[in-house]
């Protein structure tokens, strides 16, 4: 049976690759897998049988051989631990790897979200001219962290691994903002990631997705997501 993963049929982000199947796409990629994408509605989401594969009723879900998992971090280390190439060999190596893919899920990605959300969903609310600057330097630090950490090197620990997979997804999120305006190395982290053959077929396919909605579409929604439901 082939890897089958969900995707939004019709991705509020417009074909950036911001929806969380991007990573798990990406890995995929990496590691050279075949699979299939089953592309969901809105509505699709919240009905049983796809409840019955992630209880949160979101993208992405994963099914191989009778496992079913939701999380793209559990699905993209399940990948990762069981095909070669996105995590190094060595116990401790690995350990850092997986340390990292746990530091942009947990440690960078909620402010991020937190943050990019508000910008996007709470920009008429009375408190959100007062919050903003706090989410910002919330963000803003965590940035100055990560981009001491990374120096000057190429990659988060040695060769490129599913932690700098899941720090590249993590950190695009902000493209739209000016927060990474003073890291010009976390920009260039970025852009080595998505210069990567494997994050371009895996961009090129969630986009196509994007450009066939558009074509069906009668006509062509604006670019703001608030008429969507919860897309953290
Ligand atoms: N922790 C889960 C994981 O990592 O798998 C989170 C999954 C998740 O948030 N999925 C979102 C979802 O299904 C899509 S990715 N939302 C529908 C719902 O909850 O009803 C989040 C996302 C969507 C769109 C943008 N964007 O437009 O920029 C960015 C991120």
């Amino acid at each position: 049976m082939t890897i089958t993963i969900t995707a939004f049929e019709d991705s509020p982000d417009r074909g950036q690759g911001l929806a969380r199947d991007m990573r798990v796409r990406w890995a995929l990629e990496e590691l050279e897998l075949p699979y299939d994408v089953r592309l969901l509605s809105f509505a699709a989401l919240k009905r049983p049988n796809h409840l019955a594969l992630n209880p949160f009723g979101q993208i992405p879900s994963f099914e191989d051989e009778g496992l079913v998992l939701f999380e793209s971090g559990a699905i993209v280390l399940h990948l990762a631990r069981n095909h070669p190439g996105i995590l190094p060999e060595s116990t401790d190596a690995r350990a850092r790897a997986e340390a990292w893919v746990f530091a942009a899920l947990n440690t960078v990605e909620p402010p991020i979200v937190e943050c990019t959300m508000a910008l996007l969903f709470e920009r008429d609310q009375p408190w959100q001219k007062a919050r903003q600057p706090m989410l910002d330097r919330r963000v803003h630090d965590r940035l100055g962290q990560l981009s001491a950490r990374l120096g000057d090197a190429e990659w988060l620990d040695g060769e490129f691994s599913a932690g700098d997979l899941m720090m590249v997804t993590v950190l695009r999120r902000l493209a739209a903002t000016s927060l990474l305006n003073d890291f010009p190395a976390l920009s260039a982290y970025i852009a080595r990631g998505e210069a990567r053959p494997a994050y371009r077929r895996a961009f090129a396919d969630q986009r196509a997705v994007f450009e066939t909605a558009s074509a069906e579409r009668p006509t062509d929604r604006s670019a703001t997501a608030s008429a969507q439901p919860e897309v953290g």
